[in-house]
């Protein structure tokens, strides 16, 4: 068995987040190694290059000795459960007593993630945005509005750039704005951030986090020492509970909604600036934004700009800004992405729809929309997910489902019943069938509800591959029509 040699920080995760651990502890001069469960992880020839010298330990944790260890820094993606690290873990949950402790090992609140590191060396106030979906887009919006607002702003975390890597890339910022996964809450004891968002909670990850509880309990870390939350008044799920009120004595928290808001919350109401009434964004009584002037279209993003620009509100961003912003920003690719149209049918690219929550959200929105009908693409890793709530979109919009990949058969079980289902090998075999069965006035939709790790490296190549295939497919069309 090998050991963490006396003092060093252990990094357990050769990936993204352990990279930047292990950049940040170099230039703090802190000694550490790195461990990663993976027998040959893929960042391995990278990370021996850039940190020649440093012991590196591949495969079971169970098979290091953690006992010298002065903190052990964990990746997201390593679930604290994992053997090596659980008796660890419970220990610092209080589930198991530190009195049990059996023999040298290292203390429980040594056990910690990225972000915990950041928050001790940050000295600009931090904006937070955590729930199961719509966190990138939101993240986004505040740091588009932050920048237009003339300060300098760090934009990362789960999104983009490592929170560690901020801290050097962005020395002197006035902000840094945080995308925050469960994965990472979890793992930061403290967050102290200025103004956070919990934006929604729908089934995700249950596959590591076990079961609502728990997923919960570790996305409402970021309200720990926050001074303001603005959480989702349609969600009672993501509203801090008294505990955890305890934890953030000074928070303030409002809500969120796509009604008409009351007097201390973010909505949407009509309202008439002389060019006859129609829906605008609201706080309380005063009109922020007409929605029609709004570039990202859909209810769900215009919760989403309301999130925004409560949290820029509370951050001091003027209202112009933050409207100039909105005007213009289009969204994101991969999230409700239209790709192209041909003979009357819309292929849109939302690869980003990672769980149920999110194709909800992307089905009622389009769904809506269509004279014709939805033509729904979808599967992959279900991470433990029930997808029985699709049926009811499906019901009310699908001409067809087209299932593909790992939880396929899982998937179709659920939604029996609900629209013809067809099973495909993969992607390309679906937009086939998509492209065999599409009337005009129909869409066909890519929100897999699933992960894509079983047949893709991430969902950007899940959508790009969406994306070359449709612009393909059109392009060919327009060449037979004009030929
Ligand atoms: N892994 C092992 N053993 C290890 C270490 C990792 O098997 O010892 C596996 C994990 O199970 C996982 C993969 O390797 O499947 C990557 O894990 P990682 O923690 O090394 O990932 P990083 O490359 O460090 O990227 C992480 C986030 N990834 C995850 O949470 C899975 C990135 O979010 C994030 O951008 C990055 O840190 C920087 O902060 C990605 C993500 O998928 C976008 N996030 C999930 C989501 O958005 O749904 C939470
Ligand atoms: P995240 O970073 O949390 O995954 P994104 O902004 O990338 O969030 O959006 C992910 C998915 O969530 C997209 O596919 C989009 O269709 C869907 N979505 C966007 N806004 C909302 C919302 N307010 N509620 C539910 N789903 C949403």
């Amino acid at each position: 068995m090998s050991s963490v040699p006396q003092g060093h920080t252990l990094i357990v995760g050769l990936g993204l987040s352990g990279s930047a651990v292990a950049r940040h502890l170099t230039r703090l001069g802190t000694p550490f190694m790195v461990a990663d469960t993976r027998q040959a992880p893929p960042g391995l020839h990278a990370f021996r290059e850039a940190h020649p010298g440093v012991a590196i330990h591949c495969g079971p944790l169970t098979e290091l000795d953690l006992a010298q260890a002065q903190e052990v820094v964990l990746s997201p993606g390593v679930d604290p459960l994992t053997p090596g690290l659980e008796r660890l873990w419970k220990r610092k949950l209080g589930d198991i007593q530190e009195s049990e402790n059996q023999g040298a090992e290292v203390a429980a609140s040594r056990i910690l993630g990225e972000i915990a590191l950041f928050v001790r060396q940050c000295r600009a106030p931090i904006a937070a945005i955590t729930g199961s979906n719509a966190k990138s887009t939101v993240t986004t919006l505040l740091g588009e509005m932050a920048s237009e607002a003339g300060l300098e702003v760090a934009v990362g975390g789960n999104l983009g750039t490592p929170a560690l890597d901020l801290l050097q890339d962005h020395p002197d910022a006035d902000l840094f704005v945080l995308e925050l996964s469960s994965f990472q809450l979890e793992t930061t004891p403290n967050l102290g951030a200025t103004a956070v968002a919990f934006l929604n909670l729908s089934e995700d990850h249950l596959d590591r986090h076990g079961d609502m509880t728990r997923y919960r309990a570790a996305k409402s870390a970021i309200f720990h020492g926050a001074s303001y939350a603005i959480v989702n008044g349609e969600d009672s799920s993501t509203w801090p509970r008294e505990k955890e009120s305890h934890q953030a004595p000074d928070l303030v928290w409002e809500r969120f909604t796509t009604k008409a808001p009351q007097a201390d919350e973010w909505g949407i109401g009509e309202y008439d600036d002389g060019t006859g009434a129609q829906p605008w964004l609201m706080h309380g009584t005063d009109p922020l934004l007409a929605v029609a002037d709004m570039r990202l279209p859909g209810l769900h993003n215009h919760a989403n700009a309301l999130a925004a620009m409560a949290l820029g509100h509370r951050l001091g961003l003027p209202l112009a800004a933050m409207q100039r912003v909105l005007k213009r920003f289009p969204g994101l690719p991969h999230r409700g992405e239209l790709i192209g149209e041909g003979q009357g049918v819309r292929w849109i690219n939302d690869s980003k729809g990672t769980n149920v929550g999110a194709t909800l959200a992307a089905m009622a929105g389009l769904g809506a929309t269509l004279t014709g009908k939805l033509i729904w693409l979808g599967g992959g890793q279900g991470k433990g997910a029930d997808f029985s709530p699709l049926k009811t979109p499906l019901k009310r919009y699908a001409r067809e489902a087209i299932v593909f990949g790992l939880d396929a058969p899982r998937l179709a079980g659920d939604i029996e019943g609900a629209a013809p289902i067809t099973h495909t090998r993969n992607l390309q075999e679906a937009l086939e069938r998509a492209a065999a069965i599409a009337c005009p006035g129909d869409c066909v939709l890519l929100s897999p509800a699933c992960a894509s790790l079983d047949q893709f490296t991430h969902y950007m190549a899940r959508g790009d591959a969406f994306r070359s295939w449709v612009q393909e497919y059109l392009a060919t069309r327009i060449d037979q029509e004009h030929s």
